[in-house]
């Protein structure tokens, strides 16, 4: 600093107590006081309440007061996702900014969670546990990348029945895909013959067995017609205008699709038959049996336009109830989408409970 600089400093050290003390005066002066909140009704009671939980929690076997640490760098995840340029480059409104999921399952049945991170551009990869916080990149051998893809979403679940999990992939117009896995984590595409082959605009995707037959059904939801037939340079059709109008053109719909597992890894395509036509561009769904009839509902979350709630009536008819149910009330929210999270991450948490048990 400069001798004029050190001048400087030393001035307005010494002029700050003159400061506070004129602040102080007119502060005073004017009449302003200080309020200070009443004491939280029941704060006296918290020590005790606090005490009482610790003592009920004790007869509970969870698993709680746990907390996480970033170990990104050392577990060996070098993951990175990369967008297409519809987001990155042009920051064009447009669905693409839903981004990409991660899917979780134990794929050679060795007792660890293994990661598989699905990607726009570049390809998805599949992670390894191997214990202690660790992973290892074991795409090349799985042959699950999908590489040329723009993958939205992925979903882990036993289709056939042989105790390994098997993985569904939906992308952006580049066709869904169905992989087998032979147990050790390496996998097969089957989508052609499982009847799986759908070209759309997919997005979230779930197994569930909606008519209790012991086979896993898988329903898919497709968003609507955001792109053009204009190839971006990763291959991917870029954007329309407006796209955030979507579901006020009827001819730019696309629906979700409920398929039946038919055994053998076949599927077939039962939307119309269960009776089901949920309007709007769904974004993501999912299921729980919300009436406790034993036969699972399904709730989607529109992008935009109206959610809907479908109720399961014995596995037969799938019959919106949007309209009787609590999720009436979504109804005139602007988007519905921040009741609708919400709502949907309540669901998703007792599904999930669900698939463990499947
Ligand atoms: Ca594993
Ligand atoms: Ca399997
Ligand atoms: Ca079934
Ligand atoms: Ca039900």
């Amino acid at each position: 600093m400069s001798f004029r600089g050190n001048r400087l400093l030393t001035l307005a050290q010494r002029l700050l107590p003159v400061v506070i003390l004129v602040l102080a005066v007119v502060a005073t002066d004017s009449g302003i006081r200080p309020r200070y909140p009443e004491d939280d009704m029941g704060k006296d009671s918290l020590p005790g309440r606090k005490k009482a939980q610790m003592e009920a929690a004790k007869q509970f076997r969870v698993f709680y007061q746990f907390q996480f640490s970033d170990n990104m760098k050392e577990s060996g995840i070098r993951f990175t996702h990369h967008a297409v340029d519809d987001v990155t480059k042009h920051m064009r409104m447009g669905h693409y900014d839903h981004g990409s999921a991660v899917a979780v399952a134990d794929v050679d049945g060795d007792g660890l969670y293994d990661l598989y991170f699905v990607n726009q551009v570049g390809g998805n990869e599949l992670w390894k546990n191997l214990g202690g916080g660790k992973v290892k990149n074991i795409t090349p051998e799985a042959g699950v990348a999908l590489a040329g893809r723009i993958s939205v979403a992925a979903a882990f679940a036993d289709i056939d029945n042989d105790s390994d999990q098997d993985l569904f992939v939906t992308t952006v117009r580049g066709g869904n895909a169905l992989f087998e896995n032979d147990g050790q984590g390496h996998f097969k595409d089957i989508t052609q013959e499982a009847g799986l082959s759908l070209i759309a605009h997919s997005s979230g995707a779930f197994f569930f067995d909606y008519d209790n037959d012991g086979l896993l059904d898988l329903l898919v939801c497709n968003v609507g017609k955001y792109t053009s037939d204009e190839k971006g340079p990763n291959g991917e059709y870029v954007g329309i205008p407006n796209t955030f109008e979507g579901h006020l053109h009827p001819d730019r719909y696309e629906y979700p699709v409920l398929y039946r597992n038919l055994g053998h890894n076949r599927f077939r395509d039962v939307t119309a038959e269960v009776g089901l036509s949920p309007h709007g561009w769904c974004g993501d769904a999912t299921f729980s049996d919300l009436n406790g009839d034993g036969w699972p509902d399904i709730f989607f979350l529109n992008m935009q336009g109206h959610s809907h709630y479908y109720e399961n009536q014995g596995g037969k008819k799938l019959v919106e109830k949007t309209e009787t149910s609590i999720f009436q009330k979504l109804r005139g929210a602007p988007w519905e989408s921040s009741f609708s999270t919400t709502t949907m991450t309540a669901l998703s948490i007792s599904s999930s409970l669900t698939c463990t048990r499947t």
